[in-house]
């Protein structure tokens, strides 16, 4: 007989996940549903649930359920509420509501709390009247008098606006992180993956997960805005190993910060994954691959679960490996999601599959171009989905040979960008920067990445493949790339120097902060004798060098990680000054 569904006094996402995945599942069975009110507790002035999530990650991870009202109530009093309550009324596209206590605890007053039913019910006019709140009342300390009170000095006020809230991938960890069409390339790290290496694998079978955990954090702190955690080994009990790792990771800030995603090809190993996770994580992946009431079940429950998906070009038939099949399969597992699932299209993230090109073998030739032009067919047709990848993948072929499969990513990836690829997984430590690859290099690898007729100089072979025109060079790309002298060339030489200002540029744009107290002093120096101030070292010549960063970073041609060790570089050269 009940009315409407209220949970309330929620300080633990997960908590509230699980019974909101209940409250689906009971609405679901009996065909029917009722309105439903969610009330988080925002517990101290840290601005944060007591599992740690900011007020918009919190909405981010509530938001599937489509409540009838959010709002936030108990531990703190009005005044300490409001910015939180300011906060969800400007990220909630629903109703908002606050039922704060009578200020804080006063164990020396007769009620437990100080404000008074005029005191209280001032601070909530003030919050309808800045049109921050649909509906208010009163949590611990407040009387039938405060609520008399607050009735009568609210009974004419108007009511909050629902406001339009722009459509976008919102995810969240601890923090929210959004996904829109401003957003740029995002990466998501694929190192805590036990396929995908070595060393990670070890630990894990080890049963060393606390270090397990800090390859998890240096992912995050070398810019992984997501990271994908795979536990898909043979000899592994691979839903306890998530279990557990998803679980530490919860108590780790400076890791739960950022979404997860919940790579796993085994159903059960997701949706134990599921269980662990508060905030609003990616799944990884579903597909049409066994059929599609399969597909739609997982969905389903994907979106009961309150996440994000992948969705694999991947059908009964097999995986897509040409233009056409994953166009294909995509669309059709579009239609389904949205028109049969109710699946929200902003929740979407197609992979149409990142093979490895420049195998030899002449069908993989056009793998990556399959997927380029797949990715912008995608962004053009299906309203709303994004597209995401396996960027390793793509450089298999020369596994062992770091430098070159850095100039693939590095290229495939400014190509894919371009097409609008979103988000991929990737070795933060093996992207480069576009406009820095040697022009040779970068020329081959152009070559193979976008399947093109070679351009041959006098002299050259003609009856080479773009592989193994690159395959004749790779060797020499490696030893180059060991070659101290050869990596030292930006620092220049005594017949043919480089200017400090320079060297400070190329110190920034590739994060190198070996020389940059020697330089930032060197250049100081020379500011000095000409009378100025060591301000003028960073307005200058260091502002000029992330104006460089800036520059490439907005034309794709830079990423984020890449980002990071720029700004540390930065940051030791001011120190310095
Ligand atoms: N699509 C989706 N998910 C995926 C993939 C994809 N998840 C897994 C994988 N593909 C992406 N992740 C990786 C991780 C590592 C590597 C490749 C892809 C990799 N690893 C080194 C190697 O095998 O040579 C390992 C080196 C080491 O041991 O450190 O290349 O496509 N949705």
């Amino acid at each position: 007989g009940a009315d409407l569904l209220l949970c309330e006094t929620v300080f633990d996402t997960l908590v509230l996940k699980a019974a909101l995945f209940a409250i689906d599942e009971a609405f679901a069975a009996r065909g029917f549903r009722l309105p439903l009110m969610i009330s988080g507790t925002i517990t101290d002035a840290s601005g944060r649930t007591l599992t740690g999530q900011t007020t918009e990650a919190f909405w981010n991870s509530v938001r599937h359920a489509q409540p009838l009202a959010i709002g936030l109530n108990c531990a703190l009093g009005a005044q300490l509420m409001r910015p939180y309550i300011e906060e969800l009324s400007t990220v909630a596209d629903t109703y908002v509501s606050a039922y704060p206590n009578a200020g804080l605890p006063n164990p020396l007053s007769d009620t437990g709390y100080d404000e008074t039913p005029a005191q209280t019910a001032e601070f909530l006019r003030e919050f309808a009247q800045s049109g921050l709140v649909n509906m208010v009342g009163g949590c611990c300390g407040t009387t039938p008098e405060h609520i008399q009170a607050i009735a009568q000095l609210l009974s004419t006020a108007a009511p909050r606006t629902v406001p339009e809230i722009p459509t976008a991938l919102r995810l969240s960890g601890l923090e929210p992180f959004t996904i829109d069409d401003d957003s740029l390339f995002v990466n998501v790290g694929e190192r805590t993956n036990v396929t995908g290496s070595k060393a990670f694998a070890r630990m894990i079978l080890e049963g060393r997960f606390e270090d397990a955990l800090s390859v998890a954090r240096q992912q995050v702190e070398n810019g992984a805005q997501v990271i994908d955690i795979n536990m898909d080994e043979a000899m592994l009990d691979s839903k306890a190993a998530m279990v557990r790792f998803l679980n530490l990771i919860a108590g780790e800030p400076e890791i739960a910060r950022v979404p997860i995603m919940i790579d796993s090809s085994k159903w059960d190993v997701i949706e134990a994954g599921l269980k662990c996770v508060q905030g609003k994580g990616i799944v990884n992946s579903i597909s049409l691959k066994e059929g599609v009431d399969n597909f739609k079940h997982q969905a389903t429950l994907v979106k009961r679960y309150g996440a994000a998906a992948v969705v694999m070009a991947f059908d009964e038939q097999g995986q897509a490996d040409t233009y056409a099949r994953k166009i294909e399969i995509c669309e059709r597992a579009y239609r389904i999601l949205v028109d049969e699932v109710g699946f929200p299209p902003e929740d979407i993230v197609f992979d149409p599959n990142i093979f490895a090109i420049a195998t030899g073998i002449e069908e993989h030739d056009n793998y990556a171009v399959d997927f380029i032009e797949a990715t912008r067919w995608i962004k053009r047709n299906l309203p709303g989905a994004k597209v995401s990848g396996g960027v390793s993948n793509v450089s298999f072929s020369f596994r062992g040979n770091e430098p070159v499969r850095e100039a693939i990513h590095t290229v495939f990836l400014y190509h894919a960008i371009q097409a609008g690829m979103d988000m991929g997984i990737v070795n933060a430590g093996m992207v480069g920067v576009y406009d820095d690859l040697e022009p040779h290099l970068r020329e081959l690898v152009e070559d193979i990445v976008l399947n093109r007729q070679p351009v041959f100089k006098e002299g050259e072979d003609t009856s080479l493949t773009p592989t193994e025109r690159l395959l004749a060079i790779a060797e020499q790309v490696k030893g180059a790339a060991k070659d101290d002298s050869a990596k030292l060339a930006w620092r220049g030489t005594e017949d043919a120097p480089v200017s400090v200002e320079q060297r400070l540029s190329h110190a920034l744009v590739h994060g190198i902060t070996e020389f940059i107290t020697a330089d930032t002093e060197e250049c100081w120096q020379g500011i000095k004798a000409k009378g100025g101030r060591p301000l003028h070292v960073i307005e200058g010549p260091l502002m000029d060098g992330m104006n460089v960063v800036g520059d490439l970073f907005g034309a794709g041609k830079m990423f984020l990680p890449q980002v990071v060790k720029s700004a540390r570089v930065m940051k030791q050269a001011v120190a310095h000054l």
